[in-house]
């Protein structure tokens, strides 16, 4: 499995509160993503804000991180071939308004802020996202025999994950 087939996933805060959690759910199965990893939190401050630091300069900022820490939310690590490009096209546009039909966000979003999940915006976005909530998934076995002479098993640099470490 390479990191380039792999997006963050998060079902946000209005989504869960509304029962919308296992509907989304759905789409994203009957959309031949494999959820590599899913959990259930309630995001700290400083991690939404490390989140979002992107955004940091944004009027809507301090509203983005109370909001993401407001209630739980949904994390996920998801699989297809083109992830990162595929998972935004089943979500739709940041506004729910301007989302086409058949998205989640013209599913389940209700404004520009309430827009039910959120997609990482490149393969380099996804990979630091899934390192700061999954981080696990970065670490292989052997990973310290970089310094070691004898290092030819050792296959962290094409960052791929072994299967028997994702996916149970
Ligand atoms: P996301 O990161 O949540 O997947 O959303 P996105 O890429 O479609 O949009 P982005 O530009 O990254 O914005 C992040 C979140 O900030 C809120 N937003 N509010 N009031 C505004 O003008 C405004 N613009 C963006 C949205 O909730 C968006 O999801
Ligand atoms: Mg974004």
């Amino acid at each position: 499995m390479e990191f380039k087939n792999l997006t963050f996933a998060m079902i946000k805060p209005d989504a869960v509160s509304h029962n919308n959690t296992g509907k989304i759910i759905d789409m994203i199965e009957k959309n031949n993503f494999e959820i590599i990893r899913l959990q259930k939190a309630i995001l700290a401050k400083d991690l939404a804000e490390e989140f979002y630091e992107v955004h940091k300069d944004r009027p809507f900022y301090s509203e983005l991180v109370e909001f993401v820490t407001s209630g739980p939310v949904i994390i996920m690590a998801l699989h297809k071939e083109n992830a990162v490009a595929e998972w935004r096209n089943l979500i739709g546009a940041t506004n729910p308004k301007d989302a086409a039909p058949g998205t989640i966000r013209h599913e389940f979003g209700t404004s520009i802020d309430k827009n039910a999940v959120h997609g990482s915006d490149s393969s380099e976005t996804a990979a630091q996202e899934i390192e700061l909530f999954f981080p696990e998934m970065f670490e292989f076995p052997g990973e310290d025999a970089d310094e070691d002479e004898n290092d030819e098993d050792d296959e962290s640099e094409d960052k791929e994950i072994e299967s028997d470490t994702c996916c149970g």
